[in-house]
């Protein structure tokens, strides 16, 4: 049960119920993995001084560019304009998406990605800005 064990591992990581019940329901063989958030940039239930230029998540497998998407929510629920995203050319578990100035308050991080072995995940985190 490779994958309770990552859930287990990722304090503050939200993932979906239906994600979780599919995970439980269904093992997947040992040689395939999820995408799940391994890394992020503003990390996860961080407190920043600064607008960040952009949000960046290293998940635990290669995603799918096409298939992918990362979505930031202001504290109104309301999405922000968020700019370009893309693969870190060297990287394909590195998706990144670039940010306009925000200012201080708190942001939802709601990402969904379709890791390289076409499986599907989604989760989401929060940061705050302080200045
Ligand atoms: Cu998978």
């Amino acid at each position: 049960m490779r994958h309770v064990a990552l859930l287990g591992g990722l304090p503050g990581n939200l993932i979906a119920p239906a994600v979780l019940a599919t995970a439980l329901l269904a093992p997947v063989p040992s040689a395939y993995a999820h995408a799940f958030l391994e890394r992020a940039s503003p990390p996860v239930g961080s407190e920043i001084a600064a607008s960040p230029p952009e949000v960046s998540i290293i998940f635990t497998e290669g995603v799918e560019p096409l298939f992918s998407k990362i979505e930031v929510d202001g504290a109104d629920g309301a999405a922000i304009a968020t700019g370009k995203q893309h693969v870190a050319p060297d990287n394909n578990r590195r998706l990144i998406i670039e940010l306009p100035k925000l200012p201080p308050g708190t942001y939802t991080v709601i990402w969904h990605v379709t890791s390289v072995d076409t499986h599907k995940t989604e989760g989401n985190y929060r940061f705050t800005v302080t200045h």
